[in-house]
């Protein structure tokens, strides 16, 4: 569980690590489903992969283990609707830049909450383009401007666009394998091309308290935005949908 000091950290900060970690064999299975992902598509881009549980089911039961849902709820509450992943599997050369951005820009969600974990699968150093955020900047809780941005050296699009004035005040997120960190829907993150020779994957999971609404129809116009489809299945991993609009599989009887 996160630690009372942990919890002050989140709250100012907006992203904090993990306490616990994920054991070896926990670690192995996280491996043995990414290997073979990588394998079956090998003729594709895998550097970023959105809706990676619809596309292979094997990455959903990741998302469940109690040791992240535990720190999930004790960050946005018992009622947790997970709602999607992602696969940010930087190569060792060449590796592709994340630009600075908020994810709330990507979301349909209403109202705007929602958590992400960050789970390692490699060594995460600070040479082969660790997570980097600015402490503090999810507080005001707004959105704030983004350029489009069209490169092949990228993993998403959107871009913040006054993020070079503050820039020095990133942080970098080191992790051993099998740890997470947990960041604010607000926080302006992003991360480096990677060119240390060393492979640097991670997988998202994202989740939102389940007052809030998945809004698929209203996604529509972020997907154009993005240039990636936002239909995603939702999971009820613990409590009750109390927003009561969502359409998701229960898994919690
Ligand atoms: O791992 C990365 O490069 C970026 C991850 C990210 O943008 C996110 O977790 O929202």
């Amino acid at each position: 569980m996160l630690s009372d000091n942990q919890l002050s950290i989140y709250k100012k900060e907006g992203l904090v690590k993990s306490s616990t970690c994920l054991s070896k064999d926990q670690i192995k299975e996280l491996n043995k489903a990414l290997d073979k992902y990588l394998n079956d598509h090998k003729t594709e881009n895998t550097e970023f992969v959105s809706g990676l549980y619809e596309r292979d089911s094997e990455f959903l039961k990741f998302a469940m283990y109690p040791e992240i849902i535990n720190e999930v709820k004790q960050l946005i509450g018992e009622d947790i609707i997970l709602w999607g992943s992602s696969l940010f599997c930087k190569k060792g050369k060449k590796g592709k830049e994340t630009p600075w951005h908020q994810d709330g820009e990507y979301w349909p969600i209403k109202p705007l909450e929602s958590i992400t974990v960050w789970l390692s699968i490699d060594e995460v150093t600070e040479e082969n383009g660790p997570l980097q955020y600015i402490p503090g900047s999810h507080l005001k809780k707004k959105l704030v401007e983004h350029n489009t941005l069209k490169s092949k050296n990228i993993t998403l699009n959107q871009t913040l666009k006054n993020i070079d004035e503050i820039k020095d005040q990133a942080k970098s997120v080191i992790l051993k394998p099998g740890m997470f960190s947990l960041h604010d829907v607000y926080l302006f993150h992003g991360s480096r091309a990677n060119n240390s020779g060393k492979r640097r994957a991670g997988i998202t999971y994202r989740y939102m308290p389940a007052t809030s609404f998945f809004d698929h129809v209203g996604a529509k116009s972020i997907e154009e935005k993005i240039g990636y489809s936002l239909q995603r299945q939702l999971h009820l991993v613990s409590g009750i949908d109390k927003c009561s609009n969502n359409i998701y599989q229960d898994h919690t009887r």
